[in-house]
């Protein structure tokens, strides 16, 4: 038998809904190649020991538990709701994906003067996160009635099935559109790898993980940074160099006009305004910036 050419590992990603696309785009970052076509149920990638297992996000944290697939892209939401079930409790998370950011919110009608947790004592709570919200209410010594709704949670309140929800919430609309104020942030989630624990006694499945994570990493690295060239006056270099930073130290190249140097670096996304600002008032001209698609440290 030769295991290591027939190894593959088991992706489940969401067959259609907010994590799909994001999920999908991420695998093509990584540079490995799939039709794409989410109708079918599942696929083996072209250039890499990767299959795909499009599902309900609801059967992802399942499935990867009961080994139908060996790794899966949930909302951290989703895993962590089933953290506590039996078959689950022997998966991680191995990588934060920070795409479909959203957070776990309680949410009241509008004319509800909400005091804190308190308010929700022996109140109803309509959601679908029992496991999530009990726990918190519990930490904080808060008794109340769950009621578990699969869907429309939003609409809870107004046909009388409860007093408050506790649904996701990503920019707030729904909540507006439904009369209600969000007024406490119980949980915050994104997307999420997760896998078997005990992947690792699989050395080749463990093997085609890492080199997967390698490129996942890449993805997340380069997306953090930009990369920045311009021209700026010799005579400044050292003060941009402390500024900027790089990768070791920037790329600093003569200029046929004398007294100038072109400048090469990565820079922070989230320094980037600042750093620009600091450049300009240097003196630096012909400021180029450009995204990174992949990138190791
Ligand atoms: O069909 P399947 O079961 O696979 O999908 P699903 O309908 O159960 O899940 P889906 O696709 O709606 O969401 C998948 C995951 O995306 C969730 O588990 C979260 O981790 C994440 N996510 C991110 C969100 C949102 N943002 C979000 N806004 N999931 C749901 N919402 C809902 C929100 O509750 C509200 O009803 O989207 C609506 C719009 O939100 P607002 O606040 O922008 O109005
Ligand atoms: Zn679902």
């Amino acid at each position: 038998m030769n295991g290591a050419e027939n190894a593959r590992l088991r992706l489940a990603v969401q067959k259609s809904g907010r994590l799909s696309e994001k999920s999908l785009e991420l695998v093509k970052k990584c540079g490995i190649q799939f039709g794409s076509d989410s109708r079918v149920l599942s696929e083996a990638a072209g250039n890499f020991p990767l299959e795909f297992l499009y599902v309900r996000d609801d059967d992802i944290p399942a499935f990867v538990a009961d080994g139908v697939a060996d790794i899966g892209i949930v909302g951290r939401n989703e895993f962590e709701e089933r953290a506590s079930e039996e078959n689950t409790a022997s998966l991680e998370v191995v990588r934060d994906l920070g795409f479909a950011k959203c957070r776990l919110s309680v949410a009241v009608p509008n004319d509800v003067e909400y005091t804190g947790l308190g308010w929700l004592s022996r109140k109803r709570i309509a959601t679908t996160y029992p496991s999530i919200l009990g726990r918190i209410l519990e930490e904080n010594g808060i008794t109340a009635e769950l009621v578990k709704i699969a869907g429309s949670v939003e609409i809870a309140p107004a046909i009388g099935v409860s007093d408050a929800i506790c649904d996701l919430v990503s920019t707030g609309t729904t909540l507006r559109m439904n009369g209600l104020k969000e007024v406490e942030t119980v949980f915050r989630s994104s997307a999420v790898l997760i896998a078997r624990r005990d992947i690792e006694s699989d050395p080749e499945k463990s093997e085609i993980l890492r080199r997967l994570l390698l490129r996942v990493d890449a993805v997340a690295t380069a997306r953090n940074y930009k990369y920045i060239m311009f021209n700026l006056p010799e005579g400044h270099i050292n003060r941009v160099a402390e500024m900027v930073g790089g990768m070791k130290s920037p790329t600093v190249t003569p200029l046929f006009e004398k007294g100038w140097v072109s400048v090469q670096t990565v820079v922070e996304e989230d320094r980037f305004w600042t750093v620009f600002e600091d450049l300009k008032e240097l003196g630096a001209e012909g400021i180029l910036v450009t995204d990174i698609e992949k990138m190791t440290r």
